[in-house]
């Protein structure tokens, strides 16, 4: 059974070529230093946008074109969409996939019928990979669209909810165990708040770290070993997230004694939302060691909310593989295209023209990335700029050997300082000379 019979497999067809359904720049199988660029890139779909996405907006309803749309059972329908994911995977030659409980199967009257319903389409979804390259990046749970997550999930002031949001954690690990998902990813949902006037902070942070240590607990006992990843975001849907960018997540999990178990999942967009760049998210997780995962897509600089665009930007897509590369690879995390066509963008084969857009933009971040680290041009720049803590009163400092009383003193007898410039601009003129 074929959804889209008339797409083909996505073919490289090099720089030069002009049909919307050949990578440019995409080829698996190319290597860059050891590595092929499958590899480096490990993309992903987020099967909520790809497969479940109506493309509605405040202002009007859906326009997407699906082909299981005439399909009204809801669990045929759910298969049909797992099976027309695998289609779409194999099409484009993209190896993982990521989904939230409630993506793939419709929930029931009762928790207990909920967690039947997940079961069948997990097996289904099992069968289909057999035989197959094709993972699990990532499985979540979905604790924010139900009305019963109103008041958030593990920092809701209602305890049953707290509950109820426990049970649905455990099956959702649980599930991405048994599918081999090599990462659990937690985005806060609606932990957050509206307003201070109602809300008991301490305790909901508090919550929020006993969920999170319940988790790692049950991942123990059941053998999952995948990374657990959490996902900054700022704002939406509530007002403030307490996972609103990297170094409040550190904070955070420095706080409950978590860093040994989680690493970050970060999204551009949500890097925006929180008035960073993406290097910048990038950059502070792996300084600290705690860059996991990425959700690859691009919001728009002009529009303050999640728009949740396909990734094209290839200046900002080299410098998120130039930390990358720094990083020494992202696996056993991915490039998941966290992101979804424009409402305009509504025919099936959109599908296909999106993906191979953001897997192109990548894989050409990549190739400029290895260039630009190759060169050395940046690191030996930034060396010299820091030489001074490589020998006298700054090596000193580094080694911990002077504290205020020497430092004093020795300011006492140079206090005529001269800096050098920065050359920001001479430096974004390198990184553009390798776009
Ligand atoms: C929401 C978002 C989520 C997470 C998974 O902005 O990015 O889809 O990636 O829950
Ligand atoms: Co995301």
């Amino acid at each position: 059974m074929s959804y889209f019979a008339d797409i083909p497999n996505i073919p490289y067809e090099g720089p030069d070529s002009t049909n919307p359904l050949a990578f440019k720049h995409y080829r698996a199988d190319e290597r860059i230093g050891s590595m092929t660029m499958q590899d480096h890139l490990r993309f992903s779909l987020a099967y909520w946008h790809t497969m479940n996405g109506r493309m509605s907006d405040p202002f009007g309803v859906g326009t997407a074109i699906r082909p299981w749309d005439s399909i009204t059972d809801p669990m045929d329908q759910a298969k049909a969409r797992m099976e027309a994911l695998f289609e779409i995977l194999q099409k484009l030659g993209v190896r993982y996939f990521c989904f939230h409980d409630r993506d793939i199967a419709p929930e029931g009257d009762t928790l207990a019928q909920t967690n039947r319903n997940l079961d069948e389409i997990v097996e289904f979804t099992k069968n289909l990979m057999d035989g197959t390259p094709i993972r699990l990046l990532w499985g979540t749970a979905c604790l924010f669209t139900h009305p019963r997550f109103v008041h958030g999930a593990a920092t809701s002031c209602n305890a049953d909810v707290f509950a109820y949001a426990a049970a649905q954690v455990k099956k959702a690990i649980e599930v991405t165990h048994y599918l081999g998902g090599t990462n659990y990813v937690f985005w806060g949902g609606r932990e957050g708040y509206e307003t201070l006037l109602n809300t008991d902070m301490g305790l909901e942070l508090d919550n929020l770290g006993r969920f999170l240590t319940m988790a790692v607990d049950h991942a123990r006992e059941i053998g999952f070993t995948g990374q657990f990843l959490i996902e900054p975001k700022p704002m939406e849907p509530t007002k403030h997230q307490y996972d609103s960018d990297v170094a409040a997540c550190h904070a955070f999990l420095q706080k409950y004694r978590l860093t040994d178990y989680f690493k970050m999942n970060l999204e551009q967009n949500h890097a925006v939302l929180a008035g960073h760049t993406f290097s910048h998210e990038l950059r502070y997780a792996r300084v600290n060691g705690m860059l996991g995962s990425m959700d690859v897509n691009q919001g728009d600089y002009l529009l303050g909310w999640d728009t949740d665009q396909m990734p094209t930007d290839i200046h900002e897509a080299t410098l998120a593989m130039y930390e990358v590369l720094n990083n020494g690879g992202i696996a056993p995390g991915g490039m998941n295209f966290d992101a979804h066509l424009r409402r305009g963008s509504f025919e099936p084969s959109d599908i296909f023209m999106g993906h191979i857009a953001g897997m192109d933009a990548y894989a050409r971040g990549l190739k400029s990335a290895w260039a630009l680290k190759e060169s050395g041009e940046l690191e030996s720049f930034i060396k010299e700029r820091y030489a001074s803590y490589e020998g006298g009163i700054g090596k000193q400092i580094v080694d911990g050997a002077v504290g205020f009383k020497e430092l004093e003193k020795y300011a006492l007898e140079h206090s005529q300082i001269t800096n050098t410039s920065g050359r920001q601009e001479m430096l974004e003129g390198i990184v553009n000379r390798y776009l």
